[in-house]
């Protein structure tokens, strides 16, 4: 039976993630380990040298899941280093509230849960919805359906190493698949101060760069984006400009 191990960063009692372990039952045999809170914007953490606290939990349809007191890379982390028979077949992870394109994807648990399983080599997909108030199970159902289609490619064609795909769904209706690259946000985030305590806020959604081949110009036209993202961070296009500074020691 194809094991797949379903997480999130929105936290286990999230609707997305209620909807993704639904759909994905078609395709195999699902385990779901996600955090036991929200998540959202914690980044690729992984908590070292302290306690990871996990209890049995219960999704709103009675599948059973594991809730990790950590960060979407610990559920990963724990399940790649033996609380569960590993290697899964595939990792799936969200389905987010919210978009995450351009440089969300650094700060994204969706997305770094789906890293952590290209480190520890199973394939994975984070996928998201370009929709903050999804509320309802109901509202993920379209961006479930087109995981479930994304996901079925991924188990036959596998991916290559430290490769992930990145898939994002606009609001409905959706007009289409686009195959993107990283674009570019504009975050307008705001500073609220209230004594010595601050607090970043910002409106929802931000700006960007409005080129065409990009996740943000797909969702924003009303395609769902795929975007095969690489743990590679090098900036290759610049490390012959950076040799010609001749830093030697
Ligand atoms: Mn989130």
């Amino acid at each position: 039976m194809t094991k797949i191990l379903v997480t999130n960063d929105d936290g286990v009692l999230a609707p997305g993630i209620l909807a993704l372990a639904q759909a994905m039952r078609v395709l195999g045999d699902v385990e779901v380990i996600a955090p036991s809170a929200n998540q959202s914007a914690g980044g690729h953490k992984k908590t070292l040298f302290q306690d990871i606290p996990t209890s049995k939990a219960e999704l709103a349809d009675g599948t059973s899941a594991l809730a990790v007191s950590g960060s979407p890379a610990d559920c990963i982390a724990l399940a790649a280093l033996g609380i569960m028979e590993w290697p899964v077949r595939i990792v799936v992870s969200g389905i987010n509230r919210g978009a995450n394109m351009g440089q969300d994807i650094t700060y994204s648990g969706t997305v770094t849960a789906a890293l952590e399983a290209a480190i520890n080599g199973v394939p994975a997909v984070a996928v998201s919805l370009g929709q903050r108030d999804a509320d309802d199970v109901a509202d993920y159902a379209l961006a479930a359906q087109i995981a479930v289609s994304v996901v079925r490619r991924v188990l036959e064609k596998g991916l290559p190493p430290f490769t992930i795909l990145n898939l994002n769904v606009p609001k409905g209706p959706v007009k289409g698949m686009r195959l993107t690259r990283q674009g570019i946000r504009i975050y307008r985030d705001e500073l609220e101060k209230a004594g010595e305590i601050y607090r970043i806020v910002g409106p929802e959604p931000g700006g960007m760069t409005d080129e065409e081949g990009t996740d943000l110009w797909a969702v924003h036209n009303g395609y769902a984006s795929l975007s095969p993202i690489h743990l590679d961070l090098t900036a290759h296009r610049f490390l012959a400009d950076l040799a010609a500074w001749d830093i030697t020691l």
